[in-house]
């Protein structure tokens, strides 16, 4: 147990803050050693944000599966924020309790505002597509602790709910017993979820951040035109989504409800559980901008 600074009767154990965070709703949360952490590429270490961090909570909400299974993206889209609300809510109050207690604690937010790259860091060249990446990222934040591991869909897979779960994290001075990593197998090597996938983005070769950044955020299969003669198709393709889509009204609702335009590779992956009585046998399409 440790001593909190203010000499206050809170309990600062990993045990007892687990506790008060399932309390609050969360479905799974777990504790890696912030100096310990799994990085992805571009490396995001916990230390780079808090040089004076020694544990990562790591929390997992699961999603709705009706929403996940909804006839339009845009009921889980709605469904996934409160997911997110639910998380980040805990995690200021967690975060904030720890303050209290003398930690320095840094909220990671389930969604954005994440870092925008335009150009490569590395040789200062312009990316065909801007990439986007997380201040901390909580997939690899997961599979350090033990939660899960991540699945030929790019997801982190946990027993539980296979892909079907929202994460988020709390970097804290507080040093609380790390849980062990582990190995798991649940991919189930299926390919489901590449099959799944409307814009090639998974392929056996892994997956590729670019289809499925334009896919995701428009709907819309083509990348941006490289080469000029790419473009009077890439045009094609536009208008073809104008004549059926209000570009202009969906970014207000984009904005508003923080719409995504697929949720394939998680709805296609069959690992999770919980799931098992209640996942529906069929798998209808779900409408989405993307699918004209
Ligand atoms: C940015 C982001 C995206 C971006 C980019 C995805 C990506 N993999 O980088 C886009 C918008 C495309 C995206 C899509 C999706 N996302 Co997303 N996303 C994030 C976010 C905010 C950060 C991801 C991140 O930084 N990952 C770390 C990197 C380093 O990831 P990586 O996969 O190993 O590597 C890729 C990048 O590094 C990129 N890359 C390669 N070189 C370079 C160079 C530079 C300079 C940059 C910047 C990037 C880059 O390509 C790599 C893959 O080849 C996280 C939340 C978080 N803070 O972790 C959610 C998160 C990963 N997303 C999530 C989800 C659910 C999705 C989607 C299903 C969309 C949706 N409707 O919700 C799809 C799934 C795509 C997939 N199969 O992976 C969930 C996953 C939950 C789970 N069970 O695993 C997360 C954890 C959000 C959350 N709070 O729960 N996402
Ligand atoms: S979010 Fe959609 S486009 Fe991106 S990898 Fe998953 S299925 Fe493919
Ligand atoms: S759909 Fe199949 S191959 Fe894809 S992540 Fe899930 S179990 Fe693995």
């Amino acid at each position: 147990m440790l001593k909190a600074e203010s000499g206050q009767t809170e309990t600062i154990n990993a045990a007892a803050i687990k506790e008060m965070i399932h309390d609050r709703g969360i479905d799974l949360v777990r504790i890696a050693d912030a100096k310990n952490l799994i990085l992805a590429y571009p490396p995001r270490p916990a230390t780079a944000l808090m040089p004076t961090a020694k544990s990562v909570i790591v929390m997992a909400v699961a999603h709705s599966l009706g929403a996940v299974y909804s006839p339009d993206i845009m009921l889980w889209t709605r469904s996934k924020m409160q997911t997110s609300r639910l998380l980040d809510e805990t995690a200021e109050k967690v975060g904030r309790m720890l303050e209290r207690e003398g930690f320095l604690t840094l909220p990671v937010s389930a969604d954005k505002p994440v870092e925008i790259f335009k150009h490569d860091p590395e040789t200062g060249k312009k990316f065909r597509q801007t990439r986007t990446v997380g201040f901390l990222s909580f997939k690899h934040a997961a599979m350090s602790c033990g939660m899960g591991e991540i699945g030929k869909n790019n997801l982190l897979l946990t027993p539980e709910f296979g892909p079907h779960q929202r994460l988020c994290a709390i970097i804290t001075e507080a040093e609380l017993e790390p849980d062990a990593r582990q190995e798991f197998n649940l991919c189930k090597g299926c390919n489901k979820c590449m099959e799944a996938c409307p814009s090639g983005a998974l392929t056996p070769d892994g997956y590729d951040v670019d289809p499925c950044f334009v896919y995701w955020s428009m709907g819309f299969k083509q990348l941006p035109p490289a080469r000029f003669w790419e473009w009077p198709g890439y045009i094609r393709m536009i208008r073809q989504h104008m004549k059926q889509r209000d570009l202009l009204v969906e970014s207000g609702q984009i904005y508003i409800t923080d719409v995504d335009f697929c949720i394939e590779c998680m709805r296609a992956c069959p690992v999770g559980n919980r799931w098992k009585n209640i996942r529906p046998k069929k798998l209808n399409p779900q409408k989405s901008g993307g699918n004209l």
